[in-house]
C-alpha cells in the first residue's frame, strides 16, 4: 500500500522523483485525493514550514520541498477537482505597483498552496485597479500583497484605499522585508506576517 509518510518525507527531502511515484501509486491503489492531499503533501510542507518559521531549514530547502509538492500536486489535482475537494480558501497574492520583487511573495504563495488554498498569483507591478479588479473577478477572500522597497510601501495602502472604496469584503494581510505589524496597523490592512511560515497562519485565522 502507498506509504502517505513516505510521501510527506518526501516532501521535506524535496524529492521530487520519489513524491511523484507515491502519489501515482497512491492514486492507482484507488486511495482518496484529499487523504493523499493532507496526509502525504501537506503535512510534508507542514513540517518545511514549522521548521523554516525555527531557523531550522532555510529558502532553499522551502523551495525544493515546494517543487516537489508542485510535481505531486500536478498529477493530483485532476482527481481532486474530481472529486470535488474543497480548497481551504481561495487567496490572490501579488507584488505592488514600481515593485519587481516576487522572491518572497513566490515563497508566500508556494506555503498557502502546500496549506491547501487555491491562490492566484498576480505576478509584480500589480495597480490598485488590478488589485480591484481581480478581487471582484475572483472572489478571493484573502488579499496578499508583498513589498521589498521602502519607495513601494505607499501602494500598499493606496491599493487597500482602492479595494475598501470598491466594496471588496476581503481580507488584506501584507508582507515584505520592509513592511512592520505597525505600517499594517497605519494603512488599515487585516495584517502582517514576517515570513512565509506565518503568513500561512495568518490567512488561515483571516478566513
Ligand atoms: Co532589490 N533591493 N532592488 N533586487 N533586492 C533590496 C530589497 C534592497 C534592500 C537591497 C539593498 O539596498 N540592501 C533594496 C531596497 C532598499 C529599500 O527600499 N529600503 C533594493 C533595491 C534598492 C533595488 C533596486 C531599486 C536597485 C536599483 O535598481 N537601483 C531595484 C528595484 C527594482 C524594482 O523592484 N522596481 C532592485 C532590483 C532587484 C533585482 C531585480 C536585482 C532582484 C529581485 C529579483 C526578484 O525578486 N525576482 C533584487 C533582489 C534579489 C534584492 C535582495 C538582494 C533580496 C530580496 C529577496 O528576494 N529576499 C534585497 C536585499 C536583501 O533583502 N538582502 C534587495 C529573499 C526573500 C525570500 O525575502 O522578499 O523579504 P523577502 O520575503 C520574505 C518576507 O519578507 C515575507 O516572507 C518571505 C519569506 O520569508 N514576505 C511576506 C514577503 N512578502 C510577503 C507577503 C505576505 C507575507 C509575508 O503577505 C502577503
Amino acid at each position: 500500500m502507498a506509504d502517505l509518510k513516505a510521501l510527506s518525507e518526501a516532501i521535506i527531502r524535496g524529492d521530487q522523483k520519489t513524491a511523484v511515484e507515491i502519489t501515482k501509486a497512491a492514486i492507482n491503489e484507488n486511495m482518496g485525493p484529499e487523504k493523499i492531499l493532507t496526509e502525504g503533501l501537506i503535512a510534508g510542507m507542514n513540517v518545511i514550514g514549522a521548521r523554516f518559521k525555527k531557523n531550522e531549514v532555510y529558502i532553499p530547502e522551502v523551495l525544493i520541498a515546494a517543487r516537489a509538492m508542485k510535481m505531486a500536486m500536478e498529477i493530483l489535482e485532476p482527481k481532486l477537482v474530481a472529486a470535488g475537494v474543497k480548497p481551504v480558501g481561495k487567496a490572490m497574492i501579488g507584488t505592488v505597483q514600481g515593485d519587481l520583487h516576487d522572491i518572497g511573495k513566490n515563497l508566500v504563495a508556494m506555503m498557502l498552496k502546500g496549506a491547501g488554498f487555491e491562490v492566484i498569483d498576480m505576478g509584480v507591478d500589480v495597480s490598485p485597479e488590478k488589485y480591484v479588479e481581480q478581487a471582484k473577478a475572483t472572489g478571493a477572500q484573502i488579499i496578499g500583497m508583498s513589498a521589498l522597497l521602502t519607495t513601494t510601501m505607499p501602494a500598499m495602502e493606496k491599493s487597500i484605499k482602492a479595494l475598501k472604496d470598491a466594496g471588496v469584503k476581503a481580507k488584506i494581510m501584507i508582507g515584505g522585508a520592509p513592511v512592520t505589524q505597525a505600517y499594517a496597523d497605519k494603512i488599515g490592512a487585516d495584517g502582517y506576517s514576517a515570513d512565509a511560515a506565518s503568513a500561512v497562519d495568518l490567512a488561515k485565522s483571516l478566513i
